[in-house]
């Protein structure tokens, strides 16, 4: 009877110990069964008990009932103690959590052509001191035609097939050229200006042409401007857009809101004999420009005697597709991965 006495001291306190150095719930349940376990050492007394006299038992009985109850008592507040302190640690590890940052195997995604291509464009006229203009889409008569030198009845007006809405006077723009106007409208010169933005036209899409489109417009307002200055602007953007020295010539256009109206061609950037981009012609028709026509500088409040400019016009969508080879317009506003992925 002393010695399973001694032994009921004996696992109490080996039990405490044991509690002592458990860090983990892992340990804590391997402790459990060996101690509280259906045939733990504590449940091990029970035979040996069972050997003693009545009278023993009696005295011994409840010391091993005791010792269950401390130690299930230990071991539970041992249990909440660890249980508390692994949320604390999880709170802490998730507190520098970055839900944006870099999970390995994942797409990658990449900033669209015309956002690439913009910001390409706005670098190089920053560079040479130009601002950036916006418009507004939903434009009307008077800043998309009229005051562009495009009145009603002016044949010109079917050279750029018109969404209207059904607002009075009101229509989705045709080109960039509306914000020449209104800059001038808010800004004194000497002004340099470039708008790049979407457009929209009421045609028939096919591989070159597309209902929406983006185009980027550029106007210099000063004192003495000439078609030189425009034609060696157009010739440093190029060069630098496409990064290869290349020749520039200029023919006759029209544009209602220039005069004159010249069309600019670049020397083709992938060949010196003739490709299947220059169509065998070694020349690539690039911008529609010109001095920009007195009556459109009135309308726009710029004192004539005074000032002179020049604006251009470029299909940025045209300018993208020849630097990266796209065949088919219709490709840049579709969600196709595979076509987006390659830029
Ligand atoms: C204009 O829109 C004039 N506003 C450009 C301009 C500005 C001239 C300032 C002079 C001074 P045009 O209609 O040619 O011009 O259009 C300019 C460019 O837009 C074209 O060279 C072409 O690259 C592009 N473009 C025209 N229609 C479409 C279309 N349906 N789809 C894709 N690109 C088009």
């Amino acid at each position: 009877m002393k010695t399973l006495k001694t032994e009921i001291q004996t696992i109490q306190e080996s039990f405490k110990k044991a509690l002592e150095s458990v860090y983990s719930l892992d340990e804590l349940e391997s402790i459990r069964v060996t101690y509280l376990g259906r045939k733990g050492t504590i449940a091990n007394l029970m035979p040996h008990l069972a050997q003693l006299s009545l009278e023993d038992k009696r005295e011994l009985g409840p010391l091993i009932n005791e010792l269950k109850m401390v130690t299930e008592k230990l071991f539970n507040e041992k249990k909440e103690d660890l249980f508390d302190k692994s949320l604390e640690e999880q709170e802490a590890s998730f507190k520098d959590f970055d839900v944006t940052a870099y999970k390995p195997n994942q797409p990658e995604g990449s900033l669209h052509l015309y956002t690439q291509a913009t910001q390409d464009i706005i670098s190089i006229f920053s560079s040479m001191g130009y601002s950036v203009e916006d418009g507004p889409e939903v434009e009307t008569e008077f800043y998309n035609f009229e005051a562009l030198n495009i009145p009603g009845d002016h044949p010109a007006r079917d050279m750029q097939d018109t969404f209207w809405t059904t607002l009075p006077n009101t229509l989705l723009r045709t080109h960039t050229s509306p914000v020449q106007i209104r800059t001038m409208q808010q800004q004194t010169p000497p002004l340099k200006v470039i708008v790049p933005g979407r457009v929209y036209r009421h045609e028939a899409t096919d591989a070159s042409h597309d209902f929406q489109f983006h185009q980027f417009e550029g106007m210099v307002i000063d004192k003495d401007i000439s078609l030189s200055h425009m034609i060696a602007t157009m010739k440093h953007f190029l060069e630098t857009f496409f990064k290869k020295e290349l020749k520039v010539r200029a023919r006759p256009g029209y544009f209602p809101f220039v005069e004159p109206g010249i069309e600019i061609d670049m020397s083709c950037p992938f060949c010196k004999d003739g490709c299947s981009t220059c169509k065998k012609t070694k020349w690539i028709e690039m911008v529609g420009a010109g001095l920009i026509h007195p009556h459109v500088l009135t309308s726009g409040g710029i004192d004539t005697k005074i000032y002179t400019g020049f604006a251009f016009g470029f299909g940025l969508t045209r300018l993208i597709m020849i630097k990266y080879g796209i065949s088919d317009i219709r490709l840049l506003h579709t969600a196709h991965v595979e076509f987006l992925k390659q830029f």
